[in-house]
């Protein structure tokens, strides 16, 4: 597997094909396609209850050209877990090739992740089970109609976080899966976004390549949820980037480096404006978050130990 340096080098052969039900402009199809191009055929994918579950697989069609299983809402890792141990003991009793590389790969949502599969994510990581996971962020909980999950950001409108005089959207803070991951000491974690698609799939491939478990926590701008124009999807996912609403950034035995430098930032205004989940919210709020996403930049940077991502330009 080899690091992709340009997009000559993203295999040709698709492996997610189309034909699927997701809405019309969603991101997720994008990420997967990605995904199992750079994970190539010899690959098992886990996904659990989600959109991309019910959409990609109704019976008897499937978009996956790659052996893909269901699983229920709560269980991915630990299924993944279960397949990666399974298949080492077939190559310890020569069932199959010892040296055939097999990937096992989860896809699988941020309720899936987040909240309801969070322990059993947390056994396959603590347990060392080589098994790239990799999370698509929507930051609710889409397929069952856009309830908040511990990935939605503050002050979203969700159903179950409507926005009025006194509630003003989702209350307290995203979840950061990616520290929780690493919490674990997992050798390879990063954030991936699919306006930066080189980037992207380099993690992939080197969480793939990792020599234990490996996270990857993709945003994945969703346009019945957030309420956009379909067509923005990729405009969106780079605005959150450019305004540091999320930063691309990976963690390699413990170093974090900041993978997408951004000299100047824009306005978070500039990214949340364009969302109908956010229509609601004052200039004094639009400022709170504002605020909010300074403070992280400056975390992320120190961590860093330089100025990867520079202040806003106004
Ligand atoms: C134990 C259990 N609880 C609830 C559900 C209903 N359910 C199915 S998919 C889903 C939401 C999935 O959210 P997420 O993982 O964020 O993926 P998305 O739908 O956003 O793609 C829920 C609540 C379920 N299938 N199983
Ligand atoms: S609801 Fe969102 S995540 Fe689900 S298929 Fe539609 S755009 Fe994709």
């Amino acid at each position: 597997m080899k690091v992709p340096e340009s997009v000559r080098d993203i295999p040709r052969e698709e492996l997610f094909v189309g034909g699927h039900g997701l809405c019309a402009g969603c991101v997720a199809g994008t990420i997967a396609r990605h995904l199992v191009k750079m994970a190539g055929p010899n690959t098992i994918v886990v996904s659990s209850t989600s959109c991309v579950e019910v959409s990609t697989a109704f019976y008897p069609y499937t978009s996956w050209r790659v052996p893909w299983i269901h699983v229920a809402f709560e269980n991915a890792a630990a299924v993944a877990s279960g397949i990666e141990s399974a298949l080492k003991v077939l190559a310890r009793k020569g069932a199959i090739d010892p040296s055939r590389r097999i990937n096992v790969v989860v896809y699988a949502g941020d309720g899936g992740t987040f909240d309801i599969g969070l322990q059993a994510l947390s056994g396959m990581l603590e347990r060392g089970h080589k098994v790239t996971y990799v999370v698509y962020d929507n930051e609710a909980y889409m397929n069952t109609g856009i309830q908040r999950s511990g990935a939605t950001p503050p002050m979203a409108w969700t159903s179950t976080t409507p926005v009025g005089s006194k509630v003003r959207g989702k209350e307290g803070r995203k979840k950061d899966i990616v520290a929780i991951a690493l919490a674990h000491g997992i050798p390879y974690a990063a954030t991936a976004n699919p306006a930066y698609p080189l980037d992207m799939d380099a993690k992939f491939v080197r969480g793939l390549s990792a020599p234990g478990p490996s996270l990857v926590h993709v945003l994945m701008p969703c346009t019945t949820g957030w309420r956009f124009e379909p067509r923005i999807g990729i405009k969106l996912a780079r605005l959150a980037v450019e305004t540091g609403m999320w930063i691309n950034y990976e963690v390699v035995e413990g170093r974090l480096r900041v993978t997408t430098k951004v000299p100047k930032r824009k306005p978070v205004e500039e990214y949340l404006r364009l969302q109908g989940r956010f229509s609601h919210l004052t200039p004094e709020e639009i400022r709170e978050i504002q605020n909010t996403v300074d403070r992280e930049v400056d975390r992320i940077n120190a961590l860093a130990g330089e100025i990867a991502i520079g202040p806003v330009a106004r």
